[in-house]
């Protein structure tokens, strides 16, 4: 073998091996592969609110009045705490890490309340659904006792407008069972499940609109969902542009917690969203 060709052998081999240890694209991918996971998570289309309350941190007490949540859907909501009776709205353990929403506890005599507020500054009310399909829901763990005498009889999840209103969407868990209802310009609709819920448990609801149904799906979390639809037609869904979206309770037209029969929902809330379909 002369010195050439063993050279030209050399580098040869070196090239390979250089190609395999120190290829730059492969190092980038490395690299980015190793990145920290994103903090907040890209809304999926259509998703105009998604607060999974990790912002409330480990905090004990996330009091009342203004709460820091951020919205990880499209539009730019304010969050508060309406709250009465001394109720708060604590900091639990998420249903796959994280933190969760914890309303207060139903006592017998007691009315403590706390129920947060979504409200947007944007003229074209996107809390509105209007006459498109739309779907909303939340993850809930309900506890033991949750309704009892005239001050609470019932749990609702997410809410906006009351029943007297001509528009309102709302999900609900009373005496045990949950259902959707939704009013617009065409009526109002009513879709319920039988399923008995169980207390302590994590479920994953939501309740989907469309021009002539009403459909409720609902399953422990990573479990069998169960859909329940009715026929109906709702019509357009347009509330007044100030009402609050709320979730854990009802509250006025101005967002403050209703002191009596507010339907205090007792337990832990997480993962809430509202789309457009
Ligand atoms: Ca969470
Ligand atoms: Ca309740």
């Amino acid at each position: 073998m002369t010195t050439s060709r063993r050279s030209f052998r050399t580098l040869f081999l070196m090239a390979a091996l250089g190609a395999v240890v120190y290829d730059p694209e492969r190092s980038l991918a490395a690299v980015q592969t190793a990145g920290p996971t994103p903090s907040v998570a890209s809304p999926t289309p259509g998703e105009l609110l998604r607060v999974n309350f990790d912002d409330l941190g480990r905090a004990r007490s996330a009091g009342t009045g203004s709460v820091t949540l951020v919205n990880q859907g499209s539009e730019p909501l304010a969050f508060r705490v309406s709250a009465a009776g001394g109720g708060t709205l604590r900091s639990v353990p998420g249903n796959a890490g994280g933190y969760a929403a914890r309303f207060p506890a139903f006592a017998a005599g007691y009315t403590q309340r706390a129920v947060v507020t979504a409200t947007s500054s944007s003229d074209d009310d996107p809390l509105s659904p209007g006459d498109s399909d739309f779907t909303f829901g939340s993850d809930f763990a309900l506890d033991k006792v949750s309704e009892g005498g005239t001050a609470d009889n019932g749990n609702n999840l997410v809410q906006r407008g009351l029943f007297v209103d001509s528009s309102q969407y709302k999900i609900q868990i009373d005496h045990g069972r949950a259902s959707c209802r939704v009013a617009g310009s065409a009526g109002a609709a009513v879709v319920r499940s039988t399923q008995v819920i169980t207390a302590d448990t994590w479920y994953r609801i939501s309740c989907s609109r469309t021009t002539r149904t009403l459909t409720l799906a609902l399953g422990r979390l990573n479990g069998e969902i169960t859909r329940t639809s009715v026929s109906a037609r709702t019509g357009v869904v347009d509330s007044a542009d100030s009402t609050p979206l709320s979730l854990g309770g009802k509250v006025t037209g101005t967002g403050k917690v209703v002191a009596g029969n507010s339907d205090q929902f007792n337990g832990a809330l997480d993962n809430v969203f509202l789309r457009l379909d």
